[in-house]
């Protein structure tokens, strides 16, 4: 619970359609009913404690008051309720304990945080599902499978955006194990899901960590890069919020200068995060003068985590890339001890428009990993798999909404998971 960004993840296999299993979710629901009528009781206290909290956060800002009526205003308590609501004890739930004990998670450990993320995960694919698996489902049927259901299966791969390059890859292994053997309509899907995590996860391992966490007592400079409206300040919000409730100190900066709104925006997430923004109020300030500004702050705070805001004109645009290198130069030039991760934002609705982006901006932003937003409600969030074996990028995180809770570090098991979820 305390290090969200660090928590392990375990690949064991999953049979989680036992009895036990129910049992399990069962006794996870109990167990969270009970610490929710526990938490009512003590609510006076933390709401004495909200407030305290609340102050203190006021205090170490520097950003302005910002007018009530902005657009992007505070996120409403309402929000805040219902993620701390446990639901009722139905397929969803059922769903995310079996996930988190497929995973290896003890009961103890099961938080309901972890349920909703996954409920939101699960609800948030039902688009790419629809297209998808559903139909994958009904075409395998209970029979082995047949050469046919391959053909048949290559042709729901390519319409969810999941690309040439890991939908040829998946038939070939699938059709090489359908003439060692008869396979089974079960085994089928098992395998399948077993090939969609090894392709997500091939480029996760080269880089050797599991899970982007930032190096504690050090200093970590994560870049947000994309185009205009892909969800790069939102991201960067969620990100505040994901490193401050893992106990890391954080720091922003409104390096998106091209834009008046943006700096506003960007401090209305500062402080839903609680953390400082360092911004330049000037129209077409120097992005590279902020970053400059920032991490010198960063040095002196001692700060662990330093997010820079960039801005997102079209990558033909020559020039958002120059900018992009200056800013990495003065970056490698000002914090050369700094793990520096320069990730770009790739919006799931454009599907594969967002791969040849990556392309662009692979080149020369010298990037080291993906965010992939608005899972929730695209139909293409079979675009994962494309991103990761054609730009060969490691997925860091992904986002299921416009809320500050609503982004979590990449699990490859629990989007395979939810993708191919049957419920
Ligand atoms: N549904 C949904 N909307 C998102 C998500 N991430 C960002 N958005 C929305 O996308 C829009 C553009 O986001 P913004 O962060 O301003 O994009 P930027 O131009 O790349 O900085 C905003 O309306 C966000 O609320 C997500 O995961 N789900
Ligand atoms: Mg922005």
């Amino acid at each position: 619970m305390e290090d969200k960004l660090e928590d392990s993840i375990l690949d064991k296999p999953i049979d989680n359609n036992t009895e036990d299993s129910l049992d399990w979710a069962k006794q996870a629901y109990e167990k969270l009913k009970k610490q929710q009528e526990k938490n009512k009781l003590e609510k006076l206290d933390i709401e004495v404690e909200k407030e305290v909290i609340t102050t203190k956060n006021e205090q170490s800002l520097n950003v302005e008051d910002l007018s009530k009526n902005s657009r992007n205003d505070l996120i409403s308590s309402e929000d805040i309720v219902k993620d701390d609501d446990l639901g009722d004890f139905d397929e969803n739930f059922t769903w995310s304990a079996k996930v988190l004990e497929a995973q290896g998670k003890k009961l103890d450990d099961v938080s309901l945080e972890d349920i909703n993320w996954l409920t939101k995960l699960q609800r948030g694919l039902e688009k790419t599902r629809q297209g998808f698996v559903t139909e994958l489902l009904d075409r395998f049927g209970d029979d082995p499978l047949t050469p046919e259901d391959l053909d048949d299966l290559e042709t729901l791969l390519l319409r969810s955006d999941v690309g040439v390059y890991a939908t040829d890859q998946i038939i070939d292994a699938l059709r090489t194990r359908l003439n060692e053997e008869v396979l089974d309509s079960k085994e089928g899907l098992r395998f399948l899901k077993e090939q969609l995590c090894q392709i997500v996860d091939l480029p996760i391992k080269e880089t050797g960590k599991q899970v982007l966490a930032p190096e504690r007592h050090n200093l970590n400079i994560w870049l947000l890069v994309g185009v205009n409206g892909v969800g790069k300040t939102t991201t960067l919000g969620k990100l505040a919020n994901l490193a401050l409730s893992s106990n890391f100190t954080a720091l922003i900066a409104a390096a998106d200068t091209f834009r008046a709104a943006a700096v506003e925006q960007v401090k209305v997430w500062g402080k839903r995060s609680g953390v400082s923004v360092i911004a330049n109020e000037t129209p077409n300030a120097d992005p590279a003068a902020i970053v400059f500004d920032a991490i010198g702050a960063a040095k002196s705070k001692k700060t662990e985590l330093l997010l820079v805001d960039t801005a997102g004109r079209l990558q033909t645009k020559s020039n958002l890339m120059e900018e992009l290198s200056k800013v990495r130069k003065i970056i490698d030039r000002l914090a050369p001890e700094a793990n520096v991760e320069s990730l770009l934002v790739l919006d799931s609705t454009q599907g594969q428009n967002g791969l040849s982006q990556a392309m662009a901006f692979a080149k020369s932003a010298k990037l080291t990993g993906v965010v992939i937003t608005k899972l929730d409600g695209s139909s293409r969030g079979g675009v994962a798999f494309a991103v990761a074996s054609q730009a060969k990028l490691p997925i860091r995180f992904i986002g299921v909404g416009e809320g500050i809770r609503d982004l979590k570090p990449f699990n490859s098991f629990e989007f395979v998971e939810a993708l191919l979820s049957n419920k």
